[in-house]
């Protein structure tokens, strides 16, 4: 499994904590316009309000096809209150396909690290990205195109193709056993057949959830980004206690597979 460099913030987890839909951390929000020549649209960042314990990873998050920003806004305060700096995106056009959202998915979470007015809040060496259905489909593109990036949480993804063997990112995808609109069987299953045969490669498929359940906060969703960002982003291996052994099925997941130890 991957060795990070360990930044530890925070008090120790518990199975409580991780669900929280406000962790720890108090957190404050910019608005960020839309200005040309940036790769990506207006956005919000979420950060956690400490100075104290120095920097913090910076994860971007894009919605899917038609969506706008409000679709996965909830993930802004709940990732920061939990210790990350986060930017939620509004796609440059609500119509892009997933090609182009990885592309400002990057450009985002870079533009955070580096020139935002909270860049010196971020460490720019840990770096991830999120998005849902075509921005689940661009995250995946994303870590594709840049191995640098700490971690990928593609959420209910949908691509023109599952083969994303190429990518060596520790990548978590999350399904739902009942999408109609980006099926397992043809999105999320095969992307991470393509996946699974390196470490550091994740699947939770949540159990009687659709197409938009990862576009609000549940305990289950949060419990796993968590944990995987803590682990694979801050390198905190407190975190690794949630993911391995791996959780045995409960009534809002179907399975987690994930190779142990991480
Ligand atoms: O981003 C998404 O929700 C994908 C939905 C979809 O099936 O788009 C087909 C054009």
């Amino acid at each position: 499994a991957v060795q990070v460099s360990s930044t530890v913030k925070g008090p120790d987890p518990t199975e409580e904590s991780v669900r929280a839909q406000r962790g720890p951390f108090a957190v404050k929000q910019v608005a960020v316009a839309a200005k040309a020549g940036r790769g990506f649209n207006k956005g919000t960042i979420y950060y956690p309000d400490d100075t104290s314990q120095g920097t913090f990873g910076a994860v971007a998050v894009i919605p899917g096809f038609l969506e706008n920003q409000s679709a996965i806004s909830w993930y802004g305060p709940t990732l920061a209150s939990h210790g990350f700096v986060v930017i939620t995106l509004q796609p440059n056009a609500v119509t892009d396909f997933p090609e182009p959202r990885s592309d400002q998915l990057l450009a985002a979470v870079r533009w955070v690290a580096t020139q935002s007015p909270v860049k010196d809040r971020v460490d720019p060496a840990r770096l991830a990205v999120m998005g849902h259905s075509m921005g689940g489909g661009g995250t995946l593109i994303a870590a594709s195109k840049d191995p640098s990036l700490k971690a990928a949480i593609p959420l209910a993804p949908w691509s023109l193709y599952a083969d994303f063997s190429d990518v060596t990112v520790p990548t978590m995808i999350i399904g739902a056993d009942r999408d109609a609109i980006a099926p397992v069987a043809n999105h999320a299953d095969p992307m991470y057949a393509s996946l699974k045969a390196k470490p550091d490669e994740a699947y939770l498929k949540l159990k009687g959830a659709d197409h938009f359940t990862t576009n609000r906060y549940t305990a289950t969703t949060t419990r796993f980004t968590v944990s995987w960002l803590k682990r694979y982003v801050d390198g905190d291996s407190r975190y690794s206690a949630f993911l391995c052994p791996t959780p045995q099925p409960d009534g809002t997941f179907v399975r987690f597979q994930l190779t142990c130890p991480v």
